[in-house]
């Protein structure tokens, strides 16, 4: 296998260029004292520098101003408190901060930020202060020459696929971000996504074989698992979660990026490296072929409260599988065989172990009992269930109660893969709009990390507040709908 310098000197040699703009916002000017405050509105979601300039009005500035300068994606988040938030994650992601300058000058603050709304709040001053020359220096690898519009002639696609391609655009920094508001690392289940609909939209292929040999230089557990998450700044650091359903989405996205290129260079690159994950994998599965826990947090699906994950994660197993050995096939590799062969064992024994043949469903004692959307998801992509009987379980079990639903954009991504896997184009569309259209008509510039109609209020952190309202994982109508012409 290669090593981590090699793996780290490809990801450098595949190092996106960046396209830098400036955007002005609505305000040119402002004139104020203590307690008064401007909003900038730039008209868009932006990632980047912000710079002002500060000067006197008429009398000489004789002491340091202090300035509450606020960034929000929306406006629900500049009119937040900030000092009441309550969530698990640190408040520091929060993007507020308090400056204080000593004279009249021009400002470029040194942090990057991910917003639309600016607030500026003068907190003291001695004598009226006037700011002006607002200005953001934007930043994104995606090439927005490159970017067709989407055929579709609905009005309300139409609309969510531009939503989706900002998105994904905003996430596209030096690598694919999960989120540039938080936490501005690379996970492996947001890079899934993004490399998907990046290669219907932008098709940048040097950032995602960066993140592909990003991943490969990562430090795997005990068990030969990859890392999550990866970082890149200030230097390369490799997260410390091993989450399994998130190693075998790493292969998929290999053979995700061998069937959009036919690279085979990076495929033999990487191979060693898929393998070692299915291996991993496969010493987790008891002498019943079925999946067992694991200590720690190793398996992620959703963020949905209580979710018991063990169906699911048979599931991705069994869509991991089948993806590489296809892959095998395709490039000629001798192990194709072995794979295949375990494809139809597990299929089997999961049929056999969690399918209940009389209540017709996808049921598992090592979920206590519990049924989830999720479950039955998993099951169709990994193929334990076709056809009639397939469809109607995923419509029986969408929206009905007795189940739990999914919370985030990534899980709909998948309950759409499998709609469009069963060929059902008239619910995938229905269903997009529910939930991405129900974004875009609260006005969302870019995508919600969670989102659950009746709940706006939702967050997997325990406060909203620290939510990302422009998350990877949220691109992927910009896929369906290009990709199935919806
Ligand atoms: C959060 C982020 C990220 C996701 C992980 C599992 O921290 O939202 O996108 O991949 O969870």
């Amino acid at each position: 296998m290669k090593d981590k310098k090699y793996f780290l000197a490809k990801a450098q040699e595949n190092m996106p260029e960046l396209h830098c703009k400036n955007i002005i916002p609505d305000a040119t000017e402002f004139i104020g004292s203590d307690g008064d405050s401007v909003l900038l509105d730039f008209g868009e979601h932006a990632v980047g520098h912000f710079s002002f300039a500060f000067d006197r009005v008429d009398v000489f500035v004789d002491a340091p101003v202090r300035l509450i300068v606020k960034f929000g994606e929306d406006m629900r988040e500049i009119n937040d408190d900030f000092s009441q938030y309550n969530g698990v994650l640190s408040k520091t992601w929060l993007q507020e901060e308090i400056i204080n300058l000593d004279y009249p000058q021009k400002i470029t603050m040194p942090r990057r930020y991910a917003c639309r709304y600016i607030k500026i709040t003068v907190e003291r001053t001695t004598r009226p202060i006037r700011l002006f020359d607002f200005s953001f220096r934007a930043s994104t690898s995606a090439d927005i020459s490159v970017l067709k519009s989407a055929k579709t002639e609905d009005a309300l696609l139409k609309k969510i696929d531009r939503v989706a391609t900002n998105t994904l655009k905003e996430c596209m920094q030096t690598f694919f971000e999960d989120g540039p508001k938080r936490d501005r690392r690379l996970w492996i289940g947001d890079l899934r996504l993004e490399a998907l609909t990046n290669y219907y939209t932008f098709n940048n292929l040097e950032i995602v074989k960066r993140c592909l040999y990003l991943f490969a230089a990562g430090e795997r557990n005990e068990s030969g698992f990859l890392p999550s998450f990866v970082y890149e700044t200030p230097y390369y650091h490799s997260g410390a979660t091993h989450i399994e359903d998130y190693a075998l989405l790493y292969v998929v996205s290999v053979c995700d990026y061998f069937e959009h290129t036919g690279d085979t260079e990076v495929v033999n690159d990487l191979l060693e490296i898929c393998k070692l994950q299915l291996e991993s994998f496969r010493a987790t599965l008891d002498e019943k072929l079925i999946a067992t826990k694991q200590d720690g947090w190793f398996s992620f699906i959703d963020w949905c409260s209580g979710l018991e994950c063990m169906t699911a994660l048979q599931g991705v197993y069994l869509y991991t599988l089948e993806r590489f050995a296809e892959l095998l096939k395709v490039i000629g590799d001798e192990e194709y065989e072995k794979y295949s062969v375990l494809i139809s064992r597990v299929r089997s024994a999961s049929e056999k172990y969690l399918y209940d043949e009389s209540k017709k469903v996808f049921v598992n004692p090592l979920d206590n009992g519990q049924l989830s959307v999720h479950s039955q998801v998993w099951m169709i992509l990994g193929g334990v269930i076709n056809g009639e009987k397939a469809k109607k379980l995923l419509l029986s079990c969408l929206d009905n109660k007795e189940f739990k639903q999914p919370v985030t954009p990534y899980m709909h991504h998948y309950v759409i893969e499998a709609i469009l896997k069963l060929n059902m184009k008239d619910e995938a569309v229905q269903y997009l709009k529910k939930i991405w259209g129900g974004m875009v008509e609260l006005g969302a510039d870019t995508f919600w990390e969670a989102y659950i109609p009746d709940d706006l209020d939702f967050s997997p952190y325990n406060d909203r507040m620290i939510n990302s309202l422009c998350h990877a994982w949220s691109c992927t109508p910009s896929y369906f709908i290009r990709k199935y012409g919806l």
